[in-house]
C-alpha cells in the first residue's frame, strides 16, 4: 500500500515541495522527465503533473493527496479536502488597473471588462460585492489586456508587483490570499489515512522547526531570574552552571516571529555570548 502524492511536474511549486517532502525524510529519486517515481524510504509514489490537473486527480482518487496553489485549489473547485497550509508560494489574487485610472472602490468595476484567468473565483467575488461586470477569460499573460484594449481591468496573481508595475497597472483590491496546500481525497481508505496522518505529523515538525531557534546564553546568576522570565521556551528554559562561578549557561527556543525583540531585552538585562542555531526537526 503506497499513499499517491500528486506535485507539480515544473514550476513555483515544484521544488518546495519536493524540499519539504525531503525535510520529512523522504527521499525521492526522478528520473528525468519520468512522470512517476518512488520515495525510497516511506511507502509513497509521487506523480509529476500540471498543478491545474492535480484538484481533479485527487477528486478522482488517481493521487492520494496532492500540493496545490489555494488558487488553483479553489478555481477549480473539486471535491477534495485541505489537509494543511504550508507556508510556501504565497500570493494574492488581486484586482488591477491601469495606473493613470481613478479608483474609487469596487463601483469603479461596474459594467467593465476584467481579464483573469480565474473566473470562477472572479464571478464568486464580483457577486459577493454585488458587482455586475464582464469576465474576459484568458490563459496566460493576463497583464497585458489592458494595455491593447482587451479589458478595463485585470485580475490576477501577485508577489512583489513588479509585473503590474512594469505593464503599467495599479494593484486596487485583493480577491484571494493563496499559499501552497496539501490536498486530499475526500475518502481516504485506513491505511491510507494512516500515512497521511504519518506525513502530517512530520510536515509539522518541520514547519514548527522552522519558525523556531535555538538560543544558548551566558548570564550573571544574579540576572537569571529576569532573563528567564525573557525566555518563553517549550516548557522552561534548561539553566547549566559555567566553570566560571556566578555565571550560568541558559538554553530556550525562541519563535522567529519576535526573535529580534527578545535578542534585545536579553542583551539589556546582561546575557552574553549569545548563540542562535537553526533547529531541524522539533516534536511537541
Ligand atoms: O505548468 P503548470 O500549469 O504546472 O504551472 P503554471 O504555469 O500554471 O504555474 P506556476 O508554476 O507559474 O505557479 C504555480 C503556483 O505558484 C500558482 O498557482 C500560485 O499559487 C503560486 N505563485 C506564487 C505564483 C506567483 N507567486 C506569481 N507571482 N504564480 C504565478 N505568479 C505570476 C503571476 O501570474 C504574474 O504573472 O508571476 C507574475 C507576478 O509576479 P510579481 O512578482 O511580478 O508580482
Ligand atoms: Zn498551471
Amino acid at each position: 500500500m503506497k499513499l499517491k502524492i500528486a506535485i507539480q511536474k515544473s514550476g513555483r511549486l515544484h521544488d518546495d515541495s519536493m524540499k519539504l517532502l525531503h525535510e520529512c525524510g523522504i527521499h525521492i529519486h526522478n528520473g528525468m522527465n519520468r512522470l512517476k517515481a518512488e520515495a525510497e524510504d516511506f511507502p509513497m509514489e509521487v506523480l509529476f503533473l500540471r498543478d491545474d490537473d492535480i484538484p481533479q486527480y485527487v477528486e478522482d482518487a488517481v493521487a492520494d493527496i496532492g500540493i496545490v496553489g489555494e488558487n488553483v485549489m479553489h478555481e477549480k473547485a473539486k471535491s477534495v479536502d485541505l489537509v494543511e497550509k504550508l507556508g510556501f508560494s504565497k500570493c494574492r489574487l488581486s484586482l488591477a488597473i491601469p495606473r493613470e485610472q481613478d479608483w474609487n472602490g469596487m463601483q469603479s468595476l461596474r459594467d467593465k471588462r476584467i481579464a483573469t484567468s480565474y473566473p470562477r473565483i472572479l464571478q464568486n467575488f464580483l457577486n459577493k460585492n454585488k458587482i455586475r461586470a464582464e469576465i474576459h477569460e484568458i490563459s496566460g499573460s493576463v497583464e497585458i489586456a489592458p494595455g491593447i484594449g482587451l479589458a478595463d481591468a485585470i485580475c490576477d496573481l501577485v508577489s512583489s508587483g513588479s509585473t503590474l508595475l512594469s505593464n503599467g497597472l495599479k494593484e486596487v483590491h485583493p480577491v484571494l490570499q493563496s499559499e501552497a496546500v496539501l490536498i486530499a481525497h475526500e475518502a481516504l481508505e485506513l491505511p491510507k489515512a494512516e500515512l497521511l496522518r504519518q506525513l502530517i505529523f512530520r510536515i509539522n515538525a518541520v514547519r514548527k522547526a522552522r519558525n523556531n531557534k535555538y538560543i544558548l546564553l551566558n548570564a550573571p546568576n544574579e540576572k537569571l531570574e529576569a532573563i528567564i522570565n525573557i525566555l518563553p521556551g517549550m516548557k522552561s528554559p534548561t539553566v547549566l552552571p559555567l566553570a566560571e562561578k556566578g555565571w550560568s549557561s541558559v538554553h530556550s527556543v525562541v519563535t522567529e516571529h519576535d526573535f529580534w525583540q527578545i535578542i534585545e531585552k536579553l542583551k539589556a538585562n546582561g546575557a552574553q555570548g549569545i548563540l542562535v542555531v537553526p533547529i531541524e526537526k522539533m516534536i511537541i
